[in-house]
This record gives C-alpha cells, structure tokens and sequence, in this order.
C-alpha cells in the first residue's frame, strides 16, 4: 500500500452552502472532485495526521464509492482511526452522538438531506467537528479558500474496505470500526427519555405511523419504536432506505409526505404521526387531523420537556432560527430563561449549545434538537413528543390547542418559489434590500409597514458577525414577512418567504393558517415586486 500525491486544477464552485457542499450526483462522480474537496477539507482542519474520523451517510446513490475514496484519501493523510457506520449507514444525528462518544476529531456526513438522491438527483457532503457539530462558518469559508488554491490531494492505493461487517481491522496504521448504526443511538435516547411510559402508551393501545420515507431513519424507527418500544409492526412504513428514495423527496412536509398528512387527516388516522427527511435531522408531526408547524413543535416541546428525565431540571434556554416564528420565544419568557435569534442552520447553534446557554433548539424547516448532541434530530424529537403524550393523556390536538389557549396561536406558513433563474432571484432581493430604509410607513395591500431591516447575527459566545442573514419587514398589527434565498439547492434558486401572524391567547386560534396570513401573504408579495421580478404568483410548496 503506498500513497501518491495526484495534481490537479482546482475546482471553483466548491463554496459550502448552509449544510455542507450540495451538487448534481453526477458533479461529484466527475473525475476528481470529491476528492477535492476532501482533501481541501484535511488542509482547512490542519491535516489528518493521528486524527480519528466518523464517515457514514444517508444512504443515497454514490453514498458507498464516496466513503470509499475518503477512506483512501483520510489513510493518505495519516488518520488513525475512522468510525463507519455498517454499509456506510449514519443518520445525521448519530453520526454527530459518535464524534461525541468517541472524542473524534470530526466526521464526514455524505447526504443531501431531503433533497431527492440518484445519479440524476443531489448528493452532498458535510464536514462535523470534534464537538459533533456542522463545521462553523469561519471553517467552511477555509475549506472553501482551500478547494479554489488546491495543488493535489493524497490517496492511498490500499484496496476498497468491507463496509458490510463489523469488526475492527487495519489498514497499515489505521484503525477502521464498522459499528452498528444505530445501537449507540438507542442507548443514548434510552438515556434521554421515560421508555418505560412509551412502552406502556403502546401497551395501551396507542397507534402512530412513522413514515421514514425510503431515507435513512428506517433502522432506526425499526429499532426503536417497533423493536425497543413496542409499538405494532407496520407502525414504520416505507423503513428500507433506497438508493434513490423510493423515487421521491424524503422532505417531511405536508407536500412530500403527502400520503401520510392524507392517513392523519382520515378517520382510520392513527393517534400521532410522524416523519423525518433523507438524512433524518428533521421531523414533521402530525396528530389526528391536526397538522403541528415544525416552530409550533419547538415551543410545545420546550414547555413540556420537564415531562422527559434528559430535562426535568428544567431548560438553560431556547434558541430558534430567524426565520422561524416567536411562538418559542414565548415559552422562554414564561419560563424565565434566554432565548436566542440565530441564522437559518444548524452550525449557528454550536456555540450556544457548547456554552450551556441553550438547551433546546429549532428551525420553521422541521428541525429540532437538544444539547443531546449537536444537530437537529428527528427521532429525538418524535420520541419527546411520544413522552409527553405518555404523561400528558392528551392528544396531539388537544396540547397545541392548551398550548395557544395559554400563549397565543403564531400563525405560521412558509411559501417556497423553486428554480427561479438566479439572476431574478437575486434581482429581487437586491431591489428589496435597497428599498428597506424607505418602507416604514409604506402601504401595501391594506398593512402599513412598521419596521424593516436585514437580519445579522453576532454571535454572543465567539463575537463573530454574520451579515445578510435575510430581509425582515413588519406590520401594523404585529405581522412580519421574512425573505432569503436557500442555501441547500442545486438548481437556480429558491426564493423563502417566510410569513407570521401573532393572535393572542384570548384570540380566535381556530382558523385555517393560509386564511390568517393571507392579507400578509398579499403584502408581501406586492412589496417584494414578485411577479413582476419572477413571473410566480403560487408558491410551489407551502408548509
Ligand atoms: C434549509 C432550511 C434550514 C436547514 C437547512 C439544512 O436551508 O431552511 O433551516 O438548516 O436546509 O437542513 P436553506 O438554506 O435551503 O433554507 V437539512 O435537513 O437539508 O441538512
Ligand atoms: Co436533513
């Protein structure tokens, strides 16, 4: 086995977006380019020499050839010991608890989250740190410097590994683990969580569906709700993942998990429902015919968690993305404790968890997670939810609808406008940015603007500053409109808006979401200019 030192051209489009680089599959089988951007992501960390790894994935197409040339090109860089989940299987979540179990340096992640996967679809890698966390930002803007001034990558001729058993064996001076995906997983959330009263909620005769969308939490749901808890077999459905997904995007929103939102809205609907995307950071509930906003979630699971051993002693605090609506904050208030306004993603949410300064996290994009580890986590959040029905005797609808009664309904929607030509994307939020100072004041279908600004984020742990986190405008009335582009595609843009509409407790929280934000909707789309910008009136996915 010997190592050789391949020249190449550096690569140009190579910039990290908000979770790791996400590109066309076919982008990342070009000749090489993963290898690339891995060996950029060894020069942005100082090397690989003596350092140990995670590498796991979602198990999308080229999820096993990537975490072959990795393992080659980590051997080349002196690595001593990489963790692999067994035939290269690591949900997000547990691939973040094994760089924490273990006291690795960091983890390569290959997914691209809920984006659909195949050679014609996406594929994407992320790099974690020694903490467990998505790379912050000051590291992935060195990666990026690295991949546009890369000489040549490392790679080790050494046979491909055999990522089916597990065992330990060596290559040369390196050490590889192939473990069980899921056992360490399992006993953490048995750590976390009351099993014994979700045994006994499934003794009861209390039903779910888990639909796991052909993505990576199928094991996992298997082993623990149906294996570990009890819960009926069939209660996980679509639980094999697939190279492609079944043909699908394993993105649980009402629009994707279409079949499941149709199940719980029937009257054969089972007493909770639940969903998590391709690389299972993220959840969607749903209870018998009521639909939970991912940010109404959060602020129903901050209130409650004391229900669950992990928090009894109660919260440090709350932090939610920008974009997602106030209804956590609410919960902080009440409670007594901190709560923070974050950029869109997880890595903004590090520092704060490493801190102790927050306990409990969450995005509007259907993430939630804890200090537990650090990333979102979809079946940690499913798994709350369950201790908190076992102790609550309630159902679903009836907690969200005690919930509102005591703080307030946040009506909440997101409206995505898929594949705009980048150029009129940013054509808009360009015109909008420079039209922000004129707003207050301003009228627009019938709400006057209050206050507009663009979101930037100082980081109260690390003093890092970051800037056009997204433009931000608020109404009379208490309404606020927020707009950004994603982050996470690979096809022109996207375009989010975000809208928000506070009723208090004493209000009317019995409407159809749409319905309440919809003169907010009309502003927003007047002051934006954005069919006059984009030629759309209908968003093409409404969560
Ligand atoms: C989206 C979501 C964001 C989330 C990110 C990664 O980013 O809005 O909240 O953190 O995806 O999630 P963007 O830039 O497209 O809005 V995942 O589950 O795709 O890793
Ligand atoms: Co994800």
């Amino acid at each position: 086995m010997t190592a050789q030192s391949v020249k190449i051209t550096p690569f140009h489009d190579q910039k990290p977006g908000t979770s790791g680089l996400r590109k066309k599959t076919r982008d990342f089988m070009r000749p090489q380019y993963l290898e690339a951007f891995i060996q950029s992501i060894f020069n942005a960390i100082g090397g690989g020499h003596g350092k140990a790894f995670v590498i796991g994935g979602d198990g999308r197409f080229f999820n096993a050839e990537a975490i072959q040339t990795i393992v080659k090109i980590a051997t080349a860089n002196g690595a001593t010991r990489l963790i692999i989940g067994q035939n290269g299987i690591l949900s997000t979540p547990a691939a973040s608890h094994l760089i924490r179990k273990y006291g690795t340096d960091g983890g390569f992640i290959l997914s691209a989250s809920h984006n659909p996967g195949g050679i014609d679809e996406d594929f994407g890698v992320k790099f974690n740190a020694a903490n467990g966390g998505p790379a912050p930002e000051a590291l992935t803007a060195k990666m990026f410097n690295e991949t546009k001034a890369l000489g040549s990558y490392e790679i080790s001729d050494q046979p491909d590994i055999d990522l089916t058993r597990i065992g330990t064996t060596k290559i040369g001076a390196m050490q590889v683990e192939i473990v069980d995906p899921v056992s360490d997983y399992l006993a953490l959330m048995e750590e976390l969580f009351d099993f014994n009263a979700i045994s006994a909620l499934f003794a009861g005769g209390f039903r779910m569906c888990f639909d796991a969308m052909h993505a990576v939490t199928g094991p996992y749901a298997h082993a623990i709700l149906e294996d570990r808890l009890g819960a009926p077999k069939g209660t996980v459905v679509n639980g094999i993942p697939k190279e492609d997904f079944g043909k699908g995007h394993p993105d649980p929103n009402p629009i994707w998990a279409k079949t499941l939102m149709d199940l719980m809205m029937s009257d054969n609907a089972p007493d909770l429902g639940a969903a998590s995307d391709g690389d299972g950071d993220r959840n969607m509930i749903v209870g018998r015919g009521a639909y939970v906003t991912p940010s109404d979630s959060l602020a129903v699971l901050a209130a409650n968690a004391h229900l669950a051993p992990a928090y009894t002693k109660g919260l440090a605090g709350i932090a939610r993305s920008m974009p997602t609506s106030a209804a956590s904050d609410r919960v902080a208030a009440r409670l007594g404790i901190e709560h923070f306004e974050t950029p869109t993603g997880w890595k903004f949410f590090g520092n704060l968890l490493d801190a102790g300064r927050v306990t409990i996290c969450g995005e509007e994009s259907a993430g939630t997670g804890s200090d537990h580890v650090r990333e979102k986590d979809g079946l940690w959040a499913v798994l709350l939810w369950l201790n908190i029905l076992a102790k609550r005797n309630l159902s679903v609808a009836q907690i969200l609808t005690d919930h509102w009664a005591t703080y307030g309904r946040d009506y909440y929607s997101r409206h995505d406008f898929e594949a705009i030509e980048t150029s009129k994307a940013d054509a808009l939020v360009a015109e909008l940015s420079d039209k922000l100072p004129t707003l207050p004041g301003q009228c627009f279908a019938g709400l006057t603007v209050t206050k507009a600004d663009e979101f930037s984020y100082h980081d109260p742990v690390d003093g890092s500053v970051s800037t056009h986190q997204g433009l931000r405008v608020y109404f009379d009335g208490g309404g606020r409109a927020v707009f950004r582009l994603s982050g996470t595609g690979t096809e022109g843009a996207t375009l989010r808006i975000y809208l928000e509409h506070y009723e208090p407790a004493e209000g009317d929280h019995s409407q159809d979401p749409q319905t309440a934000l919809a003169p907010l909707r009309d502003a927003a789309y007047t002051l934006s200019r954005l069919t006059e910008h984009t030629g759309r009136s209908e968003p093409d996915v409404r969560t």
